[in-house]
């Protein structure tokens, strides 16, 4: 705990300084009125002041602290990823310079002792919390047919009265709209999609819009803007007084650990609250580790679940508003696998408000996005968490994705640095991306600036 004096004209102002400097865990526990100024030391003429001392918990005590404690992080992970190199191209034990960085082995050995106290899981005891989990709307398969202006629907022309014969049976579309669908079809939209994008789009320019390529692009990025949804508050939709616990779930290697640890910074270090980590991925001792790892470095409790009946002692002994639930990724094509992971769900009780977040990387085929979209439909998700935009080539079927199955998106992973590759979705950025397929070369994030 650190103490501060702050001084003000009256006490609403010394609180309003206070929670504007350092939060809401600061807390006054005394105060007085004083004076200031005054004739020749006599006190004549003195305006009254108020003063308080202000306890200030050490997690949050100023801006500069949560800065450093950023800075600490990278620094770490750098450590880690250093070391880490160093280990597999030397047999030399690798030079730690940084305390906290732990061996692995002594970690593992941790690890090995704790799972030989596992209880035996009692899976019949399992009661149904799904009716906590925040209705989803139901699957929609993609919509197949043409919408709008398409060859199959345009009336026989030829056969109308004399009166028409002038009219073309197609209406000619102009370069530009053509050059647009072909720029959409390249982004990996279906053809459908993109006939119904640019039949919406030709009603919303004039010939003189349309004979300008840039006005077309400019037009055809707004109404792509209100094709997506997004919402990138992770406590969004929870009721008052509950405990918010999100779920990752999403493919191997989509990105759910390192968004994690960057969400867990962002949430906890820059917005002050009360953050914890979980994983349900028990079987990989990386996995724990990867984790662990950064729970240990932002200084938040971190716990791998081994089962139920644990996982639901330890959820009872959390004092966190929000925890973050890794999972172990699982194959689209194992929908079994997938559906264990609801049993996770049983450990959390009536003061829990559980989400599934879909992490999903921004490089697969469209196919696979589908597949996978599809997959985890089985166990329900609103929002998609979209990885790996530094490396993607076209956002345009992740975009379709989301508007055919009514999905948000709720935040862009844009690289591997972790705090600060990560941003709150942006219906702008993204439709950009599709549109000025430039945007997506040299997209940075650095959330801690931005909120
Ligand atoms: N380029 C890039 N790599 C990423 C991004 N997000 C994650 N990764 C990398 O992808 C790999 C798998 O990430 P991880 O979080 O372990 O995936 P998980 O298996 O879903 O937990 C790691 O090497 C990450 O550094 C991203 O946005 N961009
Ligand atoms: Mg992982």
């Amino acid at each position: 705990m650190d103490f501060v004096k702050i001084r003000g004209k009256d006490l609403q102002d010394c609180i309003m300084q206070m929670k504007m400097k350092y939060g809401p865990e600061a807390h006054i526990y005394d105060q007085r009125v004083t004076t200031e100024g005054g004739l020749f030391g006599t006190g004549l003429l003195a305006s009254k002041m108020y003063e308080i001392d202000v306890g200030i918990p050490e997690k949050q005590n100023s801006k500069d602290r949560i800065e450093k404690k950023l800075k600490d992080l990278k620094e770490l992970i750098k450590q880690k990823q250093k070391t880490e190199v160093t280990a597999v191209s030397s047999e030399k034990k690798p030079v730690r310079t940084i305390e906290t960085v732990r061996p692995f082995s002594e970690r593992r050995k941790r690890i090995s002792e704790r799972k030989e106290v596992t209880a035996t899981l009692d899976r019949d005891s399992f009661e149904s919390y799904e009716s906590e989990l925040q209705p989803y709307e139901p699957y929609e398969t993609p919509r197949e047919e043409p919408i709008g202006i398409s060859l199959g629907n345009v009336p026989e022309i030829h056969e109308k009265p004399p009166i028409f014969k002038e009219i073309p049976s197609v209406p000619k579309r102009s370069p530009n709209i053509d050059k647009l669908m072909g720029r959409l079809k390249q982004e990996g939209m279906s053809d459908s999609y993109v006939e119904e994008i640019t039949s919406l789009l030709e009603t919303h320019l004039s010939s003189v819009d349309a004979s300008k390529y840039g006005t077309v692009c400019e037009k055809a990025a707004s109404l792509l803007e209100d094709r997506i949804s997004i919402d990138s508050d992770l406590f969004s939709g929870t009721p008052r007084g509950k405990r918010k616990v999100i779920f990752f779930v999403g493919p191997t290697g989509a990105g759910k650990t390192t968004s994690i640890a960057k969400l867990a910074a962002k949430y906890s270090l820059h917005m002050g609250k009360k953050v914890s980590l979980y994983t349900t991925d028990n079987y990989r001792i990386a996995a724990i580790d990867q984790l662990k790892f950064y729970a240990d470095a932002m200084g938040m409790p971190f716990y791998a679940a081994k089962d139920v009946r644990k996982l639901k002692e330890a959820v009872a002994r959390d004092g966190s508003e929000l925890i973050l639930v890794d999972t172990a990724g699982y194959s689209h094509k194992n929908l079994d696998n997938i559906l264990k992971l609801k049993e996770f769900y049983q450990a959390f009780g009536e003061k829990d408000y559980l989400e599934n977040i879909l992490v999903l990387s921004g490089t697969v085929s469209p196919q696979n996005a589908l597949s996978v979209a599809k997959a985890y439909e089985q166990i329900g998700y609103k929002r998609i968490l979209l990885t790996k935009l530094d490396e993607a080539e076209f956002l345009g079927s992740m975009i379709e994705l989301a508007d055919t199955i009514h999905r948000e998106f709720a935040f862009l992973s844009v690289g591997q640095d972790v705090p600060f590759d990560i941003l709150n979705a942006s219906k702008k950025l993204l439709a950009e991306c599709v549109i000025y397929p430039e945007k997506l070369k040299g997209i940075a994030g650095e959330v801690f600036d931005k909120t």
